[in-house]
């Protein structure tokens, strides 16, 4: 339970949080950028998924998305308008090294060099995260994920971005979510490149982790002044009861999600169920590897949705009574509370920051500039009470970025869910602010939330 400090105003329900907080959004590339042949980009794997019949919900791409790529600097004022003081975005691999490997591309260096500066004009501070799913298709020809090389290729590529923006970027991310790169590209081929196969995710998982290790090796030599981070996405995975079983099978997926790049990244290892239960013969886990991995880090970036109960019986059906977002997945903000201390209490990572968390929710009244999203408001609220409170209990959160700065292409869903507190209207490709952003650049503003519960509840999905 959250302690009672001078910090938590009990009479006024204002939640002040840490002086040094930082509040922000973020994005990634293929989410937004659009502009897919400019400047001598070269597709990646998700431009191939995107033109593959039946794998995109709404058979959208990315050719346009947001725009962003032409629009960056109206973008990056939205951002100064919204009171956002750190922008978390991705650097697609495919404009710096359009081979995968090999030459650099000056012009697609040019477009991250921009936006930093713009950023930076604003006094807002650039997190950069080097991979967010969009492998150079090339590389996924050789092999992809499944081939050491690639991991070698991701170094190659890392220390172009960091010796052209090193200089103005002070938090290196390697990773984004590789759980979801292994286990949606090469398990159950939800993502590109769409493969089904337990053992190749194990593969996939480890070159993911290798490649982090390689790149944070040549980025702690080339800006020996910048933190460096990774991003990893944990889902809670409780048991749907007290038995034994249903207590085994949560923990046995627990250590698929929540565990398996944490614990080598602490230098614990795999868990060993990989191999004991899951079969994986670690073949790819070369000399050395772990070590690589589990170079100290300055910071986790901590993504957090959902939780996900748990039943050893195939049968068993989520609860049908909790809100849930359009998606469908359940909200459940207790569950981030309790995420933070866990992790804070088994690994040794010296700070945290929440670098992704938000839903896609009904946005009602599109009329006038004004988008009604209370839904979103109270599930941002929520979240952020649970976080103060773990903050309270003494774990080291130094941030909080919303997922999304706008709504963008979700992936295999296409462009129907809506995670953006800023609505964008793709036919005009007009931004506009839902009433949850202004919410937020208040939150931002006063770095306090102020508990309103009476005013906002789930209206849950339309
Ligand atoms: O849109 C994604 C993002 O790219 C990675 N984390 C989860 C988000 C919502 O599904």
């Amino acid at each position: 339970m959250a302690q009672q400090s001078p910090d938590t105003d009990l009479e006024a329900h204002v939640l002040k949080f840490p002086e040094d907080f930082t509040w922000g959004a973020a994005t990634s590339a293929f989410q937004i950028e659009g502009s897919p042949r400019a400047d001598g980009k070269s597709p990646s794997i998700w431009d191939t998924f995107c033109a593959t019949p039946g794998r995109i919900s709404d058979a959208s791409s990315g050719d346009v998305a947001c725009d962003h790529y032409v629009r960056y600097l109206d973008d990056v004022s939205l951002l100064s308008a919204l009171g956002m003081a750190s922008y978390r975005f991705s650097i697609a691999w495919t404009r710096v090294k359009p081979g995968g490997v090999g030459p650099t591309n000056p012009k697609g260096l040019d477009f991250y060099d921009r936006l930093v500066d713009a950023l930076l004009a604003e006094g807002i501070t650039p997190m950069p995260t080097l991979y967010h799913w969009d492998l150079p298709q090339v590389l996924d020809d050789r092999g992809g994920w499944l081939d050491r090389s690639t991991a070698e290729a991701f170094a190659d590529y890392a220390e172009a971005a960091v010796t052209r923006l090193g200089d103005r970027v002070g938090t290196w991310t390697t990773l984004n979510e590789p759980f979801v790169s292994a286990n949606h590209g090469y398990v159950t081929g939800e993502h590109a490149p769409g493969h089904t196969s337990l053992a190749e995710g194990f593969a996939a998982g480890h070159h993911l982790l290798l490649a982090h290790g390689l790149a944070a090796e040549r980025i702690r030599s080339l800006a020996p002044d910048a933190r460096l981070a990774i991003v990893l996405n944990f889902t809670p995975q409780q048991a749907a009861s007290s038995s034994d079983a249903d207590l085994q099978a949560a923990s046995l997926q627990s250590d698929l999600e929540n565990r398996w790049y944490a614990d080598p990244l602490n230098g614990l290892g795999y868990p060993t169920s990989g191999f004991d239960h899951y079969g994986w013969d670690g073949s790819q886990i070369g000399d050395g590897d772990l070590d690589l991995i589990s170079a100290p880090l300055d910071l986790l970036g901590v993504n957090y949705y959902t939780r996900q109960l748990v039943s050893a019986d195939p049968a068993y059906a989520q609860p049908g009574h909790t809100p849930r977002n359009t998606m469908g997945w359940e909200i459940h903000p207790e569950s981030l509370g309790q995420l933070m201390r866990t992790l804070w209490d088994r690994y040794s990572f010296p700070s945290y920051m929440i670098t992704e968390n938000g839903a896609p929710m009904p946005d009602l009244n599109r009329s006038e500039g004004r988008v009604d999203d209370d839904d979103r408001t109270a599930y941002i609220r929520d979240h952020l009470t649970e976080l103060h409170g773990a903050i309270q209990d003494g774990c080291p959160i130094e941030g909080y970025l919303v997922w999304s700065f706008m709504d963008n292409f979700e992936w295999a869903e296409g462009y129907v869910p809506r995670f953006g507190v800023v609505e964008v209207d793709y036919e005009t490709q007009t931004r506009t602010p839902k009433q949850s952003a202004l919410w937020f650049r208040d939150v931002a503003r006063t770095n306090q939330v102020v508990l309103e519960p009476e005013r906002l509840t789930y209206r849950g999905r339309p």
